[in-house]
């Protein structure tokens, strides 16, 4: 590192819906980075080759990128890493044999999608125009408008209790969970602070154990203009609880983002298709509203005076900006080799028209495997083989067990008008990683999407 002139620092967030991909998708992207094998794992051309890495502890200490634990648990217990906080940080520097002047330094920023769901949040918007935003988002939309009747229904009594109303809208919010759509604010009720999600259970049950807001004494719900008239003291407390949580849990994640250079957007796919249309539409609208949000109105052309300025002190930080999304299909391991090409399709319908008309970023669809666990069975179209988690009967099974065969959905070419949940179904396994510490686990994809980050024009 002493011997190179100048650093290469770049700041990369990794976004997607909870239980898309990230953690593990970042384990192994590390694993190569550090212990890189030019033959697994391509930067550019065959001879490249990575080395000199160092980690080094983020800026918050308590919001670190685990990654040996990740890493541990994956090898020595054969499960998936847990999940332990909402958003973390990791940074490691490392060079390139082709780079010869040049030493690279990486933050990753790995913050789940459904924190989108509070973007109505900044930008100077109060708990009034919040309330308005969401309850216009949920009268108009019939899908979430059918599950929140008793929740109008207190907004349009003359004196409403604090405890019912607050109930009402956590029950309209887990029917919605319930029901796969991920976009509900706040946020935390579906996705807490450390990581936490809802146990599948009644609507009754996630709605008495989950909170709408800090915790059990910082709930909030929108109210209507009316309803705030006539409830003045509930609207204050209210409105001092979302500014609250707004500082608490919508502004860190923001901001930090704002400064990123690079955007890795994980789709999973066979989940979309398993869970029904419903979700798919929640999910296109959250990776909208987040590159709208990101979307510096300024063209990449006029970012000339900015790359001088960054070229002059080469050793700080580039002025953030996102200026290259990788769209990354995830788990294509799950789904069969024969349906890469549709995958790939897939992931490009669901974002390429909108990501097109946005200019700020160079866009990448790639199709990836962090953890390639499952193998084909040869002369079959639709079989795979692997260590299932569950077996037919949906009870769990251990890892290490029967390699097993089984049989998965074949891909349409196209995103269907609409389709239900359990029409197209994969399955899920265990991961398959080398116990060897050095030794990364067979990947697919991930090297592409890293050669893509590490490159840029002189514009951005
Ligand atoms: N087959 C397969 N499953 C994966 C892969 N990556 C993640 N998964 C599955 O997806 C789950 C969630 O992954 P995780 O990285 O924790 O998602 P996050 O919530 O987005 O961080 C894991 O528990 C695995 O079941 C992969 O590369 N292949
Ligand atoms: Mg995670």
């Amino acid at each position: 590192m002493q011997n190179k002139f100048k650093t290469f620092k770049r700041r990369i967030g990794i976004t997607g819906l909870s239980n898309c991909g990230k953690t593990v998708f970042l384990t192994s992207l590390i694993n190569h980075i550090k212990d890189h094998n030019p033959n697994q794992f391509y930067i550019g051309n065959p001879d490249v080759q990575l080395r000199n890495f160092k980690h080094y502890p983020a800026n918050q200490l308590d919001k670190q990128f685990n990654y040996e634990g990740f890493r541990d648990t994956l090898v020595n217990h054969g499960l998936w890493p847990e999940k332990t906080s909402d958003y973390t940080f990791y940074r490691c520097s490392f060079e390139r044999s082709d780079w010869l002047f040049t030493n690279i330094e990486l933050e990753f920023f790995d913050f789940p999608g459904e924190r989108m769901a509070d973007a109505l949040m900044l930008e100077a918007m109060d708990y009034r125009m919040w309330s308005r935003a969401v309850l216009h988002h949920l009268k108009n939309q019939t899908e979430y408008r059918e599950h929140a009747t008793e929740f109008f229904n207190q907004l349009a009594m003359d004196s409403i209790s604090e405890t019912e109303v607050v109930h009402a809208y956590k029950l309209a919010l887990a029917r919605l969970i319930l029901n796969y759509k991920p976009l509900i604010t706040p946020s935390t009720f579906l996705l807490g602070i450390d990581g936490d999600t809802p146990e599948i259970d009644s609507a009754e049950q996630i709605a008495s154990k989950r909170y709408s807001g800090l915790n059990a004494s910082m709930q909030f719900v929108p109210l209507s203009d009316a309803a705030m008239k006539k409830n003045k003291e509930l609207a204050k407390t209210f409105a001092y609880r979302y500014t609250a949580y707004r500082r608490k849990v919508v502004l860190p994640v923001f901001s930090y983002l704002k400064n990123c250079h690079r955007l890795i957007v994980l789709i999973d796919i066979p989940t979309l298709l398993s869970a029904g249309n419903g979700m798919y539409d929640d999910n296109r609208e959250i990776i909208e509203q987040m590159l709208d949000l990101l979307d510096p109105q300024t063209p990449i052309m006029w970012r000339a005076p900015k790359a001088m300025l960054n070229m002059m002190k080469m050793l700080t930080w580039k002025p953030g900006g996102i200026t290259r999304v990788a769209f990354v299909a995830s788990k294509a391991d799950m789904v069969h080799p024969t349906d890469f090409k549709h995958m790939q399709h897939l992931l490009e319908q669901m974002v390429k028209h909108y990501a097109d008309g946005r200019r700020f970023f160079k866009a990448k669809y790639v199709n990836c495997s962090a953890i390639m666990s499952t193998e084909v069975v040869k002369g079959s179209s639709h079989m795979l083989i692997g260590w299932p988690v569950f077996n037919e009967l949906g009870e769990s099974l251990q890892p290490g067990g029967k390699y097993t065969m089984f049989e998965v959905s074949k891909l349409p070419q196209v995103w269907p008008q609409q389709w239900k949940e359990g029409e197209y179904f994969f399955t899920e396994v265990y991961p398959v990683i080398p116990a060897r510490r050095n030794c990364p686990p067979k990947q697919m994809g991930i090297d592409h999407v890293l050669s893509f980050l590490l490159d840029e024009s002189f514009f951005e």
